[in-house]
């Protein structure tokens, strides 16, 4: 199912329409829950991370002093912004798939509004609240106008691009967002979006780099606790939407270092031998203490690695732009 939302008209006279998706309905939480639970060891996807109040608390994450992606990025954006635009034709459509809150690619209609020419903008994120927080943000430019899909990256990328017009579209997948991809699927995403794309066509991927393990360590398990908060929020979701009853001091947020496979992941480890029932979703699971659900994989790449995935899917690197204080990159690949 998918339908437009009232589309809005903002004081600043731009048209922000919300296009809804049900691809993110309860029925199919329920599905994944069930099956995800049933798996060795349990998991959880992390695209369920993002309900209203994961949502903000990713944002509070976002500022806290030992996770540093975010403004990394940000620094990288605001002092290159003019060179990631340059190489680009007019007319533009610009994609940004997980907008966040609308920050990042307010640094590049800043570029472009010197320009003088008209941009589109498609913000692809399945929280409503991201989508609302990027209306807010991109209000205040007259020159572009942005409609948003309240969808998966695969829906919106595909309604994007069935949208756009003729120009250049350019898409933005920051935020190390292709960290929570595993390798093949990484590989597949980005060769989705080459398959979007024209010759021509651009893709600036912003992702995290290795770095020393207690950096990781205190960005993924930080001292107060609201990683911990986000990770544990997969438990009251579940209570919330699926009638579930974890008992929310049962679990221990827990971020390990897995160096072979060069990611960091999240676990919710069960501090006692329990039972936990999720009516909806058609199950009661049985815990052993210690054991526990495996909820995000947070890939770190090298600078190379990066160039390699984007040429395995299809793109010609153009430039990288390295934050080396925190290890961040920002590349931007040519559809080849
Ligand atoms: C959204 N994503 C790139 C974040 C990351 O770093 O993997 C999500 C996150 N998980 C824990 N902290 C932040």
């Amino acid at each position: 199912m998918s339908g437009e939302k009232a589309g809005e008209t903002s004081a600043y006279g731009l048209r922000f329409t919300v296009h809804e998706s049900g691809s993110e309905s309860v029925r199919s939480f329920a599905e994944d829950v069930r099956r995800d639970l049933a798996l060795t060891p349990k998991q959880i996807q992390s695209k369920y991370l993002y309900d209203a109040l994961g949502s903000c608390l990713f944002e509070a994450i976002s500022r806290l002093p030992w996770y540093r992606i975010t403004r990394a990025e940000g620094r990288l954006l605001s002092r290159w912004a003019a060179q990631v635009v340059a190489p680009l034709t007019d007319p533009l459509t610009l994609v940004e798939l997980g907008c966040g809150s609308g920050e990042k690619i307010a640094m590049l209609a800043e570029a472009l509004r010197s320009r003088r020419r008209p941009v589109s903008v498609h913000l692809i994120d399945i929280s409503p609240t991201a989508l609302e927080q990027s209306e807010r943000t991109l209000g205040r430019f007259e020159h572009i106008s942005v409609v948003g899909h309240r969808a998966t990256y695969e829906e919106g990328l595909r309604r994007a691009a069935a949208g756009r017009g003729r120009g250049t579209m350019f898409v933005l997948f920051l935020g190390s967002n292709i960290g929570n991809f595993d390798p093949p699927a990484s590989h597949e995403f980005l060769s989705e979006i080459r398959r979007a794309l024209r010759p021509r066509d651009a893709l600036l991927l912003g992702a995290d780099l290795v770095k020393p393990e207690r950096e990781l360590q205190a960005a993924y398990d930080d001292p107060l606790g609201v990683t911990a908060a986000f990770n544990k929020n997969l438990l009251v979701r579940i209570n919330r939407e699926l009638d579930g009853n974890f008992d929310l001091h049962g679990f221990d947020h827990r971020a390990i270092w897995n160096r072979a496979e060069s990611r960091v992941e999240m676990h919710l480890v069960s501090c006692r031998a329990q039972q936990v029932a999720i009516p909806s979703a058609g199950c009661d699971v049985c815990f052993e203490a210690g054991e526990f659900i495996w909820t995000e994989s947070s890939y770190k790449y090298t600078p190379e690695q990066l160039l390699a995935m984007g040429t395995a899917a299809g793109f010609r690197s153009l430039e990288q732009w390295i934050e080396s204080d925190a290890r961040f990159a920002l590349t931007l690949f040519l559809a080849a």
